[in-house]
């Protein structure tokens, strides 16, 4: 009996494996739209014996973008253009799942083959970025961000509330707010780009109130009966950087707002990446940490590439479910190669009826 192929309740919906696609931005969308790119892309992931299909970090703004090609939900347009790609993962027995995510002060870049860090100011499709503080993050990324007022705080949680009433309109069954890789919400929480004075910064608390904050208002609007789930980098393994503690302590509060599930990931609010403790499944040891300290289902990822090294995190309960990129992107079968090298019964069950002529 393998443990990575048997099912995992969340709240109504049961995903058939512990399998997940982790959000891959694609910088493929045109004004924010998905299209066939993005059908194809997911489609083929669902069709691959997932369980879970994670849409890409999907901006709530036009702001919110980390490149003029990330996808937005911030019209009823952009909804429209996502109900395909929702309906095709319903229907090869996938759950159909969407990241929304403000990049803050690491908004206005280039798409990876196209250039490095910020667009440059005099480029037509470059914009001027928000963040908590006037900050920049550095590297390659050199544009100060504008200090957000409280204004513009509720106004994009406000966002937040309309992208993820769009994105349940939809037909997405789970969401994701992006609270990692120093995009808006992690930036608020990290010491390291949060400098402000009011009540959004200086304490644990006020770092963490945007957070909790927009969490309780996204909460508000989406259905008890679908997961809510958040994204957050831990740590940025740096001394000056938010702890693992404080994290499992925000966690925690998250939890008794209706969090449903933590994905586990690393902070990015640094260029200095020095620290980070790479190596295949590097993050597994601070998702059990989370899974026990804060009592909620974990999903991990980063450097998880093996069939065996999958079944062990969830056989020994590390965390309840793998959440795959590069290795989805490598293999968009990797549920049916993994479930071959596991020695399933019928590895070939993981796959629609049209592929069952596979060897
Ligand atoms: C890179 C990244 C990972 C971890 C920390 C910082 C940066 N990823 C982040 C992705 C976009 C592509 C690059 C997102 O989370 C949207």
């Amino acid at each position: 009996m393998s443990a990575l192929f048997s099912e995992l309740r969340l709240k109504g919906l049961t995903l058939k494996n512990r399998i997940g696609v982790s959000p891959m931005c694609q910088y493929s969308a045109v004004d924010g739209l998905a299209h066939d790119w993005h059908l194809v892309h997911l489609g083929a992931r669902a069709i691959g014996g997932a369980s879970l299909v994670m849409a890409e970090a999907t901006a709530v703004s036009p702001e919110g973008r980390i490149t003029p090609g990330c996808t937005g939900l911030w019209s009823d347009k952009h909804a429209e253009r996502f109900a395909p790609v929702a309906r095709f993962i319903k229907s090869q027995g996938a759950a159909p799942g969407i990241q929304i995510a403000h990049a803050g002060r690491k908004a206005s870049t280039y798409a990876p083959w196209e250039g490095r860090g910020n667009l440059p100011a005099n480029d037509p499709a470059a914009w001027q970025p928000v963040g908590p503080s006037a900050v920049a993050y550095g590297a390659d990324i050199t544009v100060t961000p504008r200090e957000m007022t409280l204004d513009d705080i509720r106004r994009v949680q406000d966002d937040f509330v309309s992208a993820a009433r769009r994105a349940l309109e939809c037909g997405f069954e789970t969401l994701m707010l992006h609270y990692a890789h120093g995009y808006l919400g992690q930036s608020f929480f990290s010491p390291i780009a949060n400098r402000r004075t009011d009540a959004y910064g200086g304490s644990f608390e006020g770092r963490a109130k945007f957070l909790l904050e927009t969490f309780s208002a996204v909460r508000a609007v989406w259905p008890e009966r679908f997961p809510l789930t958040v994204r957050l980098g831990m740590t940025d393994f740096l001394p000056e950087s938010h702890t693992v503690d404080e994290s499992i302590e925000l966690v925690r509060r998250l939890k008794a707002l209706g969090l449903d599930l933590v994905d586990v990931s690393v902070g990015g609010n640094s260029p200095d990446n020095s620290g980070i403790p790479y190596g295949p499944g590097f993050m597994v040891p601070i998702a059990a940490r989370t899974k026990r300290e804060a009592d909620i289902a974990v999903a991990v990822g980063w450097q998880i590439t093996e069939p065996a090294q999958a079944e062990r995190i969830i056989a020994e309960g590390d965390a309840d479910i793998v959440l795959l990129a590069r290795a989805m992107l490598d293999d968009p079968h990797w549920p049916f190669h993994a479930a071959k090298a596991l020695g399933l019964p019928n590895p070939k069950s993981v796959l629609p009826p049209q592929y069952h002529r596979v060897g």
